[in-house]
């Protein structure tokens, strides 16, 4: 399993927008701290690749977000929703941002609207599929937002990405790490293949059937 993180030379990701925690004010030089968070990438309708791409980019050009880590890709059986509906692609970020779960959410519904993502039945076919994971120590529970992600302990199709990046990271409600929840989810047959390492640059050589249509 992969993934790469900042500093790897293989797969840099430095050339991404530079990101700063000193903002300038009034003249005065502020130092924010910043908040590791993880997010979800996933996509079964359309240019999964493509939307998927647009989805990491977009996310790294957020004002006060830097992606810090990006996970191998992996094709997923559906789980839940209607019958028929296509194969996802998924894959993990891990980000460092300056702004709250609230904010960062807002902004990750935008950059899924960009990619004309429609939602008519749960868990139905979708462009682009942003969910925010974990956002440091940050717990809400209400309908707009849910934090750390209800699921996603119980989701190979999350944990597996997730675990290409970190792993080590501790989940701030049942305070065991990734790789440790990981072990815990049974795998089924067929549910979840590696289909890339890098991928989420248009630079990167990937398997161009992974480019086809979903319907
Ligand atoms: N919302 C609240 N908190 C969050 C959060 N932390 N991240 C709200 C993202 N959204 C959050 O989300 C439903 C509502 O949750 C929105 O109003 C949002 O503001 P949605 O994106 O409209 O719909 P969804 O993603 O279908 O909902 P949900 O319940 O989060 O779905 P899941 O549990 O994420 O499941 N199978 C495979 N193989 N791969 C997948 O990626 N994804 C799902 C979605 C089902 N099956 C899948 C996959
Ligand atoms: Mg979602």
């Amino acid at each position: 399993m992969g993934g790469c993180e900042v500093g790897d030379n293989v797969n840099d990701l430095c050339s991404y927008t530079s990101f700063t925690d000193e903002f300038h004010h009034d003249g005065c030089h502020l130092v924010t701290a910043t908040v590791d968070c993880l997010i979800a990438v996933g996509s079964n309708l359309g240019d999964r690749l493509d939307h998927l791409r647009a989805g990491v980019a977009a996310i790294d050009a957020l004002p006060g977000v830097r992606v810090t880590a990006v996970s191998a890709l992996y094709e997923t059986a559906p789980v839940g929703g209607p019958d028929q509906q296509g194969p996802y692609l998924n894959g993990a970020l891990r980000a460092e941002t300056i702004c709250d779960a609230a904010e960062l959410l807002a902004d990750l519904h935008k950059i899924e609207a960009e990619r004309n993502r429609v939602r008519r039945i749960r868990w139905g076919p979708r462009t682009l599929d942003l969910d925010l994971l974990v956002h440091g120590d940050t717990v809400s529970d209400t309908k707009e937002l849910q934090v750390p992600h209800p699921r996603q302990h119980e989701r190979r199709f999350v944990l597996v990405p997730v675990c290409d990046i970190a792993g080590d990271v501790v989940h701030p409600v049942i305070g065991r790490s990734m790789a440790s929840l990981l072990n815990d989810v049974v795998s089924t047959d067929g549910d979840l293949t590696l289909v890339a390492q890098r991928w989420h640059r248009n630079s990167d050589e990937v398997d161009s059937r992974l480019h086809r249509e979903i319907e």
